[in-house]
């Protein structure tokens, strides 16, 4: 039998919303260009980690509703899950979406869906299917296009999936309807409608704002250092007021989104988005600036005390609680502080991960233990626990407080 949706990217995103689909017995096509990843999922297993995940897949490809595959098949309806990375000078890539796109292009018909849910800048969807009426120009008008952004939390996908409210934006009216009339069959979210550009614009805008608000408790912390007041401590009382609602400072910003999106605002209208930018600059400073003091406390040590100090670096993920260490500032850090490495001794603890390629991992409780000075780079529920007297201590995430 054919099947109903082609998803190609079985990636985060995508394989968790092909495992949804197939839980309401559509039939799903799922397509990546990795042949591993493809034969993982045919086989019922993942290769990502993400809670209820293995479990949704494997029930898919045992009923037959969900199969792998290198290339894509005809179907009703196609969904774009690729990535979006940026090139050099923080511009974005599209060209996974368009490679997507041009593999489906023979097999498009009439009345058929294109949705892309990869983040894009604005004005992709359109994009797109003008490169499909380009090829295909008897089906100009007669395909529904439309643009709907995933924002999900990682580690909670399978619940916020389903859960969230979502955008929905058509290149025209019919489309919209056509993608809310496909989404409603497994969302019980509220979905709203809109156009392409501005769905596109909204997953951008929500990172965005949330990378601002972070630059913000960023900056107050180079401040308040500077000026001898515990942050954490102005900000609980700052957020005393009903309408104050600071965010934390920490490490930097890392993760695959809120790290990258901004600058699809920024590369397209460089004149008009300040302050996204700076909040951008504020936030990479930030983790310069914390090698810098890691820097500067191994020399106040060893003036003071007449010997090297030992060092624990604590955590690697680019956020609390998780295993992910991608676009990490903590595993910047990490990095900067063993090549300004001086004969001092280094123990680099990361406990949701069991080994790393480049750090040679230590348990965290032997690494706080073993150290004279413990940086804290991910507030990690294991680390609120530890003994830490005698430490000169660098907490940047807030862990001791
Ligand atoms: N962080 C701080 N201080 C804070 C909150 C976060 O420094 O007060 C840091 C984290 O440590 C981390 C980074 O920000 O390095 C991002 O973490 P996050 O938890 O804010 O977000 P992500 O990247 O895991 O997921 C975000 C979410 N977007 C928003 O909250 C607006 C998620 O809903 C999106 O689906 C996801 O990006 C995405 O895929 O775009």
């Amino acid at each position: 039998m054919n099947p109903e949706v082609v998803m190609i990217g079985l990636g985060y995103i995508g394989l968790p919303t092909a495992a949804l689909i197939a839980q309401s017995k559509t039939f799903v096509h799922g397509v990546d260009i990795n042949q591993n990843v493809v034969n993982t999922i045919n086989e019922g297993k993942i290769h990502i980690i993400e809670p209820d995940l293995g479990s949704a897949v494997s029930q898919a490809v045992k009923g037959g509703y969900l199969k792998a595959d290198t290339k894509p098949v005809a179907a009703n309806t196609y969904l774009i899950v690729v990535p979006t990375p940026f090139k050099a000078k923080n511009e974005p890539d599209i060209s996974f979406v368009e490679a997507a796109t041009k593999s489906i292009i023979p097999l498009l018909k009439e009345e058929d869906l294109y949705i892309i849910e990869s983040t894009s800048p604005i004005g992709t969807t359109e994009k797109m299917v003008d490169l499909i009426y380009q090829e295909r120009p008897e089906l100009e008008g007669k395909l529904n296009a439309a643009y709907c952004p995933e924002r999900v939390l990682p580690g909670n996908v399978m619940h916020e999936l389903v859960h969230n409210d979502r955008v929905i934006g058509g290149v025209d009216e019919k489309s919209t309807d056509k993608a809310i009339d496909f989404y409603k069959e497994f969302i019980k979210g509220d979905l709203h409608r809109t156009n392409a550009r501005t769905a596109e614009m909204c997953k951008l805008v929500e990172n965005s704002s949330r990378d601002v608000q972070i630059a913000f408790a960023n900056e107050l912390s180079l401040i308040c250092d500077k000026a001898d007041i515990d942050v954490w401590e102005l900000i609980k009382l700052a957020n005393k007021h009903p309408r104050v609602n600071i965010l934390q400072p920490g490490c930097g910003v890392g993760g695959h989104c809120i790290a990258v999106d901004p600058y699809f605002i920024v590369a397209d209208y460089p004149m008009e988005s300040k302050i996204i930018g700076a909040a951008r600059e504020i936030n990479n400073y930030k983790s310069f600036w914390c090698a810098e003091k890691i820097q500067t406390a191994k020399l106040e040590f060893e003036l003071k005390h007449g010997r090297k100090p030992s060092i624990a670096i604590m955590g690697l993920a680019f956020k609390p609680n998780i295993d992910d260490l991608r676009e990490s500032p903590a595993k910047y850090i990490a990095q900067k502080v063993l090549q300004n490495a001086n004969n001092e001794d280094y123990y680099i603890a990361e406990p949701n991960i069991d080994s790393h390629k480049i750090f040679k991992l230590t348990n965290y409780k032997d690494a706080a233990r073993k150290s004279d000075i413990v940086v804290f780079l991910v507030a990690h529920d294991e680390f609120k626990e530890l003994d830490l007297v005698n430490k000169v201590i660098l907490d940047f995430c807030g862990v001791t407080k």
